[in-house]
């Protein structure tokens, strides 16, 4: 089932706070950044308003560079304090809205809304909650990205900025990375794009379409891993740091393999490693996950909640392998996981016979 991820990132943060705190800096030019010490400063520009940018100014720049591009800039120091406290308010506001939260940087946060609403409509709507909220709470807007996927949905925030709102539906996802320049992806620098753009690609669609094999040639794993990308594959998810929802684990085999017996074996395997890692942790869990990968890349989940809480390995092996039948068909895959959720959060546990037998 595909999920539903909004990407909120705060426009110009640093310099928008500053205009909020100081309105006579609204609508000028305002730098964020070390001392330009009349243009002999040696730091580098943290950001900058909207209206900054007209001169060619962006963050990391140095900011002498600044100074000659636009010395009637209002040049401001970092006062970290302040953006941290208006930081937190804003996560404040948006961890309310989404079990799972999961903030990345100090002006950005990932929110996996898939529990919270029932389609994209209705997480437009969130999205235009928390634009207000923010606005009416703080000051300060933001753009917002809603994907079936981490990586597009922070690719969306970005396209429209400032106060954006990007919707990428999941059938639209290959059609919307097409046409958009590699360096985009996450992961791919300049570096990266100058070894992509000698293979003859430029965009993410003909990274796309481009052989995955010449590519892990080149850059080895992530070779694989842009592949992917530039599918619209990202099955990473939203979790708060520090906050275990889930235990995976997932094997890629060396070669495609079609043999139901050596699948169910694999699969038999991974249960006893996600088993044990559940153990590790001291948690019992209720659904079980498999995901499939065929040799195509073509990706499954399946998922089952059971009506009770367990801690029971069998229960792991049985479900899974249930769940995972109806793809081991002569079908070649490439890929197998299980996955434990609705994990048990009373890690008291009672003490069973298997454990003194494993531990
Ligand atoms: P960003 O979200 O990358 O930039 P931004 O919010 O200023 O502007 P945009 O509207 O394009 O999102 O970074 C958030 C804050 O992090 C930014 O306000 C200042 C700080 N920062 C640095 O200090 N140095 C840097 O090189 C970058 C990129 C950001
Ligand atoms: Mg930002």
């Amino acid at each position: 089932m595909s999920r539903i991820i909004l990407h909120v990132d705060m426009d110009s943060f640093y310099a928008s706070v500053e205009q909020r705190r100081a309105p006579s800096l609204k609508g000028l030019p305002v730098v964020v950044g070390s001392d330009p010490k009349s243009g002999k400063g040696r730091g580098v520009v943290s950001t900058c308003s909207y209206e900054a940018r007209e001169f060619g100014i962006h963050s990391g720049m140095p900011i002498s560079l600044a100074y000659k591009l636009c010395p009637d800039a209002v040049y401001l120091r970092v006062n970290m304090q302040l953006y941290k406290e208006v930081s937190r308010r804003v996560m404040e506001i948006l961890r309310s809205k989404a079990i799972r939260f999961q903030q990345v940087s100090v002006d950005e946060a990932f929110l996996d809304i898939s529990e919270e609403v029932v389609d994209y409509k209705g997480a437009v709507n969130v999205a235009q909650e928390i634009k207000v909220q923010i606005k009416e709470q703080e000051g300060l807007t933001c753009s917002i990205g809603i994907a079936p996927t981490r990586s597009a949905a922070k690719i969306a925030s970005d396209l429209d900025k400032p106060d954006g709102l990007t919707v990428v539906e999941p059938d639209r996802v290959a059609g919307f990375l097409e046409p958009l320049e590699v360096r985009r992806l996450q992961g791919i620098g300049r570096k990266n794009e100058e070894i992509l753009q000698g293979l003859g690609i430029r965009t993410i669609g003909q990274l796309a379409r481009f052989d995955r094999d010449k590519l892990v040639d080149v850059f080895g794993k992530w070779g694989t891993g842009m592949y992917l990308l530039a599918q619209g594959v990202d099955d990473s998810e939203v979790e708060e740091r520090g906050v275990t929802r889930s235990v995976s684990r997932e094997h890629t085999f060396d070669v495609d393999i079609g043999d139901s017996i050596v699948l169910y074996g694999a699969l038999d395997n991974i249960a006893g490693l996600v088993h044990k890692s559940l153990q590790n942790k001291g948690f019992s869990f209720r659904t079980v996950s498999v995901k499939v990968r065929q040799a195509d890349f073509t990706t499954f989940t399946r998922a089952r909640t059971l009506d009770h809480d367990t801690r029971d390995p069998d229960t792991i092996r049985q479900v899974s392998g249930e769940l995972a039948s109806e793809f081991f068909n002569g079908r070649k895959i490439r890929l197998l996981g299980i996955r434990l959720s609705n994990l048990g959060k009373n890690k008291l546990r009672q003490t069973t016979l298997e454990d003194f037998i494993k531990e």
